[in-house]
């Protein structure tokens, strides 16, 4: 695989970017190799700047639902580009996204349109402290919930993939008032709100994680914390920015029947552009300025461009009725295949999966949590990442990140994507 214009690129970079780069794991640190550069991208597939074409599982980290450059959401982008690209006033596309938003997500009364899914965080964050007078906040760890502070206490996502245990920056005040549990262990959130009492403002969590490799909530626990936030008057957040419009049309709430007290937003529903969102119980929510005493803004929220590409987005979802079902169908022929191809290799690694998320970890032990995922061997799938990469196969460089599958793959990529597992496979456990 020729990468010398790449390289040349990074080089270049590296002389005015941090690293490199503009986020953390796409400087494929964990992967050992230089990161390649993406001229183009249409349906699945992605050319990079040396001609090289790859099947892309990616999908921009969630947000490629439709697969790459949807021919209807690339005409309305350029429609409403032609009549300019920002205002700093209203708009009516950010009507229309709110509320296609609340037509998928029957929790959200009231939405607010942010510019990233750390920004629909921090906001829920600074909300639910003033709605309920207390500081606290639970994570758990392995989460990650973007690069806010007070998330970034044993996070997931690129600050597990470079081992960081933490950021630096971070203060101790700030991480005093950050609690961590431990995903699926209920007993270790009934020990910190006993230890915390009237003090924890909100549990925060993805309710299927994606940021240590994908692992899902068990359903029982998921449905305690509901239940414990309910009579502690704590509010129940989800971090829906990976799984909201992802796993169902109301995303992991759907799946799960659970109704949290406010969810936080990304990625699909700006359809590839900047984009976060926050949203849920009108009395919260009515906190917010101007309506109320909480301070959030942004120079680009509710921007008619990002807007316009997310309801598009959401309006192709929203016209067929069977999407999320043939979603799941093609990714379940995929994920046949790829473990009919492991067991045929006598390999028994484990495969998480929910609906189109998947991570195959390097373990043979079941992956609940952060420390189960951090168990998988994180250099062989260096190894086997970098083979599926020669085999023009383009997962997520990291172990603790999850893959995705789009509405445009079909049968012939995974096909090409199973023979390409097979070999890798075999290569790297000979
Ligand atoms: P952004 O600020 O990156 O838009 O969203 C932060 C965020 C919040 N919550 C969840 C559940 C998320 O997955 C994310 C961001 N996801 C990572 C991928 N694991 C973004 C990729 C990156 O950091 O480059």
């Amino acid at each position: 695989m020729n990468t010398s214009i790449s390289d040349k690129l990074f080089a270049e970079a590296q002389k005015h970017l941090p690293g490199g780069v503009n986020s953390p794991v796409r400087a494929f640190k964990s992967v050992g190799r230089n990161p390649l550069y993406i001229k183009m991208a249409k349906g699945v597939k992605m050319t990079d700047v040396d001609g090289n074409v790859f099947i892309d599982y990616i999908g921009s980290w969630g947000p490629m639902i439709l697969g790459h450059a949807h021919k209807k959401v690339i005409k309305a982008i350029k429609r409403v580009a032609n009549e300019g690209t920002s205002f700093g006033t209203n708009n009516e596309q950010e009507i229309n996204l709110a509320q296609m938003i609340k037509k998928f997500v029957p929790s959200v009364e009231i939405v607010r349109m942010v510019n990233s899914g750390t920004e629909a965080t921090m906001s829920a964050m600074r909300l639910a402290r003033a709605f309920t007078g207390r500081n606290k906040i639970i994570k758990f760890e392995g989460c990650y919930h973007g690069h806010g502070d007070a998330f970034l206490i044993k996070a997931g996502s690129g600050v597990a993939t470079l081992g960081l245990p933490d950021s630096l920056g971070v203060t101790a005040s700030t991480a005093r008032d950050t609690l961590t549990a431990i995903y699926n262990d209920i007993e270790s959130v009934y020990k910190l709100v006993e230890k915390n009492k009237d003090e924890v403002a909100a549990i925060f969590i993805e309710p299927v994680a994606g940021n240590m490799g994908l692992v899902k909530s068990d359903k029982d626990f998921l449905k305690k914390l509901r239940e414990l936030c309910t009579i502690e008057n704590i509010l129940l957040i989800f971090d829906e920015v990976m799984t909201g419009f992802r796993l169902a049309r109301g995303g992991a709430q759907e799946l799960y029947g659970i109704k949290p007290d406010l969810t936080a937003f990304g990625k699909i529903i700006g359809g590839g552009l900047p984009v976060g969102a926050y949203g849920g119980r009108r009395e919260i929510m009515e906190m917010i300025a101007p309506s109320g005493a909480v301070y959030q803004a942004g120079t680009l929220s509710g921007n008619p461009l990002a807007m316009t590409a997310g309801y598009e987005t959401l309006k192709i979802i929203d016209e067929d009725k069977n999407f999320y079902k043939n979603l799941n169908k093609n990714s379940e022929y995929f994920y046949e295949g790829l473990r009919d191809a492991n067991k045929k290799l006598s390999q028994d690694f484990t495969f998480n999966r929910c609906g189109s998320m998947f991570t195959m970890f390097f373990t043979n032990e079941k992956v609940t949590d952060f420390a189960t995922a951090k168990k998988s061997d994180t250099k062989l799938f260096a190894r086997y990442f970098n083979r599926m990469l020669e085999k023009g196969i383009y997962l997520p460089p990291s172990q603790f990140e999850a893959c995705f599958v789009s509405a445009a793959h079909a049968e012939k990529d995974f096909d090409k994507t199973i023979a390409a597992h097979r070999a890798a496979i075999n290569a790297v456990c000979r």
